[in-house]
């Protein structure tokens, strides 16, 4: 039986509903607008998208969205004068700095320069450690829009053996994080580059997320039938867009799998709204 497809366009619209309801009510009982600013640095073709998506999805959801372009030859110290300017600015609820930066920046010391009630990408090392301690201020955009898909087709995740393929900051790590915290309660295995034996791991994933950024990289015969399947991967091949996940093959064995587009890319950007809006709640009860 071919797999479920777990519809994320879909879900990130329900709950973009949601969070405008509450923008709503939040703007008519404070007067205050939740406001995202969000700094793109350079050109990359795929983050001028992302960018556009936000900016558009914000605007929908009853808030105020500000796009900040900078150029490419930007110096770390140029970027930390905005962003400080953009802390001490009261009517500035949340702060995204769009990754990838430009090499010649310093990313660690500018994500450390968030303010962390104003992070809503949740990558300031006081918010990361607080997802660390199972009392998360911003929940990661990317991995809670993946729980919310697994949410779709799987009651409980108690018990189940959750393989995540890929160990980065944004994604990989902090999915293991929210997969095993009290009340998900997987068993997590992350997986890298310089993991032994990889299909014999994925081959024991009741869930595989797959967050690497290699187009088709998880092929059949790495997944457990009836497996749910969770794409991270956008990757760009001849002008299409494919996940980390060989889509085809792999929907005739999974139980459940997100397509890409349509997955998790406009769950993240539901995420983010959510953490706007729990930013300008932080800030006003500040
Ligand atoms: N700071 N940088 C920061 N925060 C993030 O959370 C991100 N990320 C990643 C890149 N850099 C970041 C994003 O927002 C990736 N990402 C992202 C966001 C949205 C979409 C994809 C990646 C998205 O909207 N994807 C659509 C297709 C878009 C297209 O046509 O290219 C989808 O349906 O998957």
């Amino acid at each position: 039986m071919p797999a479920t497809v777990i519809d994320g366009k879909g879900l990130a619209a329900r709950l973009r509903e949601q969070t405008k309801g509450e923008v709503e009510s939040f703007t008519s009982s404070t007067g205050v607008q939740p406001h995202l600013v969000v700094v793109l640095v350079g050109e990359d073709p795929a983050s001028q998208v992302y960018v556009r998506n936000k900016e558009r999805a914000c605007k929908a959801a009853g808030m105020q969205s500000t796009l900040h372009r900078l150029p490419n030859e930007t110096t770390t110290e140029e970027l930390l004068t905005l962003i400080d300017q953009l802390n001490n600015d009261a009517g500035v609820h949340g702060i995204l700095v769009q990754l990838p930066l430009p090499k010649q920046i310093d990313e660690q010391s500018i994500l450390d320069s968030v303010s962390p009630l104003k992070d809503v990408d949740a990558f300031h090392p006081e918010n990361v450690g607080r997802i660390v301690q199972g009392r998360p201020r911003f929940l990661p955009c990317t991995p809670a829009g993946c729980m919310q898909l697994i949410g779709e087709v799987c009651e409980s995740t108690a018990g189940m053996h959750a393989v995540v393929l890929g160990r980065s900051e944004i994604v990989g790590k902090p999915m293991g994080l929210l997969l095993m915290q009290r009340g998900a309660d997987a068993t997590v295995t992350i997986c890298h580059s310089r993991t032994r034996d990889l299909p014999a791991l994925t081959k024991q994933a009741d869930i595989l997320i797959a967050a690497i950024g290699k187009a088709n990289f998880v092929t059949a015969d790495m997944v457990k039938p009836g497996a749910i399947v969770i794409d991270v991967g956008i990757n760009r091949v001849d002008d299409k867009l494919v996940g980390d996940v060989e889509y085809g093959p792999v929907a005739e064995v999974a139980g459940a799998i997100t397509p890409v587009p349509g997955g998790v890319g406009p769950m993240t950007i539901a995420n983010l709204l959510k953490n706007t809006l729990a930013a300008a709640r932080i800030q006003q009860n500040a």
